[in-house]
């Protein structure tokens, strides 16, 4: 089971490891990457995520998952700087880390991210922690707090999903996001080219809206589940800063990471 699995107890999870799927720019280089965590079940094989992770979450485990899953990628990304040389990107590669409701709400989160960094040395700059609509709809004032407090010490902000849930958008004005995540599904409707239900609108109309708005928020938008040419092609033209998807790699074991970037550039 997952908890077996955790290994609570011992110093890593024995059967849980992380992919990396890369995040490319408009300029075509590598900005950063995604970790998904996977369970490496000895009977079943890898599980993804979406399999297990709603079950963490109910019962608690996914806070030392969580724990566990920020160490490693935080180390992994240190592994890239140290083997690299640095030299492989333009830029300072961004590692973005998935962080659950219950996980954020832990009295010693922010502790425990800043305390994470310290351990490995690595810059603040270089995370962007992905928090879900759940997450600052539920208690918008102690979310702030939380990410303005993470925010000082340089840690950056994605907002996950975006668009698939209830909320109201007015949250949009009050927190410090950086990176605005549009939905697999809106970057789908891009092939449909006309509407498909009578009086419909244009399908990639609300992309194109998205994309204004966020850019009025000062916030950078980056496309997931970006599969084809002629989706990139669109979301380019609409302005869309970053892109993710099977188009440019799946998700990568750590060791593959430096040889596909070194491979494309
Ligand atoms: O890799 P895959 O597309 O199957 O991932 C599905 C979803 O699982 C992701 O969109 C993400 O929301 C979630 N997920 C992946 N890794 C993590 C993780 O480390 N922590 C949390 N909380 N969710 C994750
Ligand atoms: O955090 P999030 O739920 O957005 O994680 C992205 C999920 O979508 C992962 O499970 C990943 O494996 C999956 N994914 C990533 N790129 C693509 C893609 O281009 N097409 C499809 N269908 N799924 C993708
Ligand atoms: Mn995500
Ligand atoms: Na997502």
């Amino acid at each position: 089971d997952l908890k077996a699995a955790l290994h609570i107890t011992a110093p890593a999870p024995q059967e849980l490891l992380l992919h990396y799927q890369p995040q490319i720019n408009a300029q075509g280089q590598l900005h950063g990457v995604e970790a998904l965590v996977r369970w490496n079940h000895p009977q079943q094989g890898l599980i993804p995520p979406g399999a297990f992770i709603a079950e963490a979450e109910a019962s608690g485990l996914i806070v030392p998952l969580g724990n566990w899953v920020l160490l490693e990628a935080a180390a992994a990304l240190r592994r890239w700087q140290t083997e690299s040389g640095h030299a492989t990107w333009a830029q300072p590669l961004t590692m973005a880390v998935n962080v659950s409701p219950r996980q954020f709400r832990e009295p010693d989160f922010v502790d425990r991210v800043c305390a994470t960094l310290e351990q490995l040395g690595l810059n603040a700059l270089s995370l962007e922690l992905e928090l879900t609509e759940s997450v600052v709809a539920d208690d918008l004032e102690a979310t702030l707090a939380k990410m303005q407090l993470l925010r000082q010490y340089g840690v950056r902000f994605a907002l996950d999903d975006f668009g698939t849930g209830y909320s109201s958008l007015s949250y949009l004005k009050h927190l410090p996001i950086d990176t605005l995540k549009i939905d697999r599904s809106f970057v789908m409707d891009i092939d449909a080219q006309a509407p498909t239900s009578p009086g419909g609108k244009r399908p990639a109309v609300l992309i194109e809206a998205i994309i204004a708005m966020a850019h009025q928020l000062n916030m950078q938008v980056l496309a997931e589940g970006v599969e084809t040419p002629a989706q990139l092609a669109h979301l380019k033209a609409s302005g869309c800063d970053i892109f993710q998807g099977y188009f440019f790699s799946k998700p990568l074991p750590e060791g593959l990471l430096l040889p596909w970037a070194s491979q494309r550039s």
